[in-house]
């Protein structure tokens, strides 16, 4: 079942640049605490969607170029937003409720947690600072990042769909590709993500295959209230809820 619902959504998301991997609400509520986990069987069917370099290509670019202006959010995830609705179309017999990378509970934690879905579903594995033998950073809190077996740092996670419908007690959990396997890189990964994410340099930690167009980093390069203007696109909130909607995952 989770086979043929994978070829289907890669068939339809795949050429948009998004990549999808299963995975079962069980594996990602035994990993997280339980104000974080989703209310759902532990056998029913989820699938983390990412976005590929191409993304900007293939679906964000045809998305600005149809646009109504009503933006409230940032452009990419109205654009994430619309694909995962053209989804629940595309897939009208089957019951889907997604969740995106930027919706918040109203605690402000984020409803889904992308980075620990991505690796318990094998498709990025998420490197955190307990993966470091020798802690070089005292108390201080390191964020962790998932870096991708062909992309590296070069995508993003833009949330799940869950099929409420649908239990897969066989399906078999794959585990996610170790490619940064020495302390020594795992320590100038988190440093780089964690002080220096803006010069790009995390995302190539490892050799990829792909990475965001010099079109697409000067993009995301610019500040979420002046991207709008860069897409000749006006935006109708206030540049201090901008900040708040937008976390601008890139
Ligand atoms: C809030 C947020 C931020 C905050 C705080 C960051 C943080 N990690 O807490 C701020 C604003 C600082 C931030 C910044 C950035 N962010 Co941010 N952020 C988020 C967001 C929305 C939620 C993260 C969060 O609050 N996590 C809560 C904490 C508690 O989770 P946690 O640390 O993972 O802890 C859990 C795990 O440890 C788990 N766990 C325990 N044991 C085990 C064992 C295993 C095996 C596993 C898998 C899990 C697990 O249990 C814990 C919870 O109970 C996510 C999107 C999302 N919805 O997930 C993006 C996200 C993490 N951000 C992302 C990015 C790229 C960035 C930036 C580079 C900016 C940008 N370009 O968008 C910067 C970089 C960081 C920096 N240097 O500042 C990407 C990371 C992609 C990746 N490759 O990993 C994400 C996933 C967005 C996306 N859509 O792709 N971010």
């Amino acid at each position: 079942m989770a086979a043929a619902i994978q070829q289907q959504l890669s068939a339809f998301l795949g050429p948009l640049g998004f990549e999808c991997h299963p995975f079962k609400i069980g594996w990602y509520n035994a990993v997280l605490q339980p104000s974080f986990h989703l209310q759902y069987p532990d056998d029913t069917l989820v699938f983390v969607v990412l976005s590929t370099p191409q993304m900007f290509e293939k679906a964000f670019k045809p998305f600005i170029a149809d646009k109504q202006l009503s933006t409230v959010r940032d452009p990419i995830d109205e654009c994430a937003v619309l694909y995962f609705s053209l989804v629940k179309e595309n897939f009208s017999d089957q019951r889907i409720e997604a969740i995106h990378d930027f919706e918040m509970l109203p605690n402000r934690k984020p409803k889904v947690l992308v980075q620990t879905a991505a690796h318990v579903a094998g498709a990025t594995y998420y490197y955190q600072m307990k993966h470091v033998q020798q802690n070089p950073w005292g108390e201080k809190k390191m964020y962790g990042v998932c870096i991708h077996p062909r992309y590296g740092g070069w995508f993003a996670i833009r949330g799940i769909l869950i099929f409420p419908n649908v239990q897969v007690p066989s399906l078999e959990q794959k585990l996610p590709v170790d490619c940064v396997s020495t302390d020594e890189k795992k320590i100038q990964l988190l440093e780089s993500f964690n002080f220096h994410w803006r010069d790009w340099t995390y995302r190539d930690i490892i050799d990829v295959e792909e990475r965001y167009s010099e079109e697409q980093k000067q993009y995301f390069a610019t500040p979420p209230a002046e991207r709008f203007k860069l897409l000749g696109l006006k935006s109708n909130i206030s540049g201090e809820n901008q900040q708040s909607k937008t976390h601008g995952a890139f």
